[in-house]
């Protein structure tokens, strides 16, 4: 089935979890390459930012509500629906059966709609929480032991079965990516167990000591959020037959620890001073791979990053710095 590109015939695109870390800027891209008109923000709660509420159509949308849901596709008719709502992993551990609700019930919500009113393609993110403890840890393979121990990697895991189920038994063309922690200047994140390396960024700028809730050895995959945009569209624009996995790819760009991001960031804040207190984030980032073997995006779609840690941290704090500036000027 040939696939028209969003925003050429006036196609629409339809963003649910639209006000998240991914979702923001996820519209903000999507806009300037489709037109904002073409772009549909959808969220739960309105939109903090006042670009994603002014710039293009904004809906308020529970995805749990089949009936607002069905409503909203109708209106819009998009061809393409990005559904990122879903709780991460440290709140859906303070809150697992609504952290289960919502990740697996709002998957649902939406791969019922695109196959019931013919929504051309969908896209849902999956997470490296998908592997355990007892998933080897270093260079992580596509296909390897999944025992997750977080509610939020076993609802992703489950969620990988079902996306791929709906492409085998309704032909739905819906795509995945298992993300790394994704880190960004223009959103905040919400209650991830890699958002200390975001945190950071903000302190460092602020000229303020920042205190890890991980240990300085704590190894993870992570992704400029450039690069995760990237990925994302290089995955939703690559040919359907060139899409062989369709539960979800492995994705890679770096991997770092807070000693190393510290460090880098030192680079430009000699001052910048980091104390390390764990938390309960310790113990799940402890069941998480340290790195992450992504050759099957590679071959398949032509994956590839453009950053890495020192090139993200020059671009990450030369724009906090500039955020900080306009903020000030505004003030005065
Ligand atoms: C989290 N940022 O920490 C998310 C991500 C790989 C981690 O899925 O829950």
């Amino acid at each position: 089935m040939a696939t028209s590109t969003p925003g050429t015939s006036g196609d629409t695109v339809l963003i649910i979890g639209a006000g998240g870390q991914l979702g923001l800027e996820l519209t903000h891209e999507l806009r300037q390459r489709y037109g904002a008109s073409n772009v549909v923000a959808a969220d739960v709660r309105a939109p903090k930012d006042a670009e994603t509420h002014e710039a293009g159509p904004f809906e308020l949308l529970d995805v749990l509500d089949k009936n607002r849901l069905t409503e909203v596709v109708q209106q819009y008719k998009p061809k393409q629906v990005y559904h990122l709502a879903a709780l991460l992993s440290a709140t859906a551990e303070k809150n697992p059966k609504f952290g289960w609700q919502l990740n697996m019930d709002g998957l649902f919500n939406v791969l019922d709609a695109a196959v019931d009113l013919g929504v051309q393609q969908v896209y849902w993110p999956s997470s490296i929480a998908v592997f355990g403890p007892d998933t080897p840890r270093e260079n992580t393979p596509q296909l390897t032991i999944m025992n997750p121990n977080t509610i939020y990697g076993i609802s992703k895991l489950a969620g990988e079965q079902w996306c791929e189920w709906y492409f085998r038994k309704h032909g739905l063309d819906v795509r995945s990516l298992r993300y790394p922690g994704l880190i960004g200047y223009k959103s905040l994140p919400g209650g991830g167990t890699t958002d200390y390396a975001v945190d950071i960024y903000h302190k460092a700028v602020a000229g303020q000591p920042y205190e890890c809730f991980l240990k300085e050895d704590t190894y993870l995959p992570m992704m400029y959020m450039p690069d995760a945009l990237k990925a994302t569209l290089d995955l939703m624009h690559a040919p359907a037959d060139s899409i062989k996995i369709r539960s979800s790819y492995n994705l890679g760009a770096m991997s770092f620890s807070p000693k190393e991001i510290t460090a880098s960031i030192q680079r430009h804040l000699p001052e910048f001073e980091v104390t390390y207190k764990p938390d309960s984030r310790q113990q799940i980032a402890d069941s998480w791979p340290a790195s992450i073997d992504d050759t099957r995006a590679r071959q398949d779609w032509g994956w590839q990053p453009d950053f890495d840690l020192d090139k993200m941290t020059d671009d990450m704090l030369l724009h906090l710095k500039q955020q900080v500036a306009e903020t000030a000027a505004v003030a005065r």
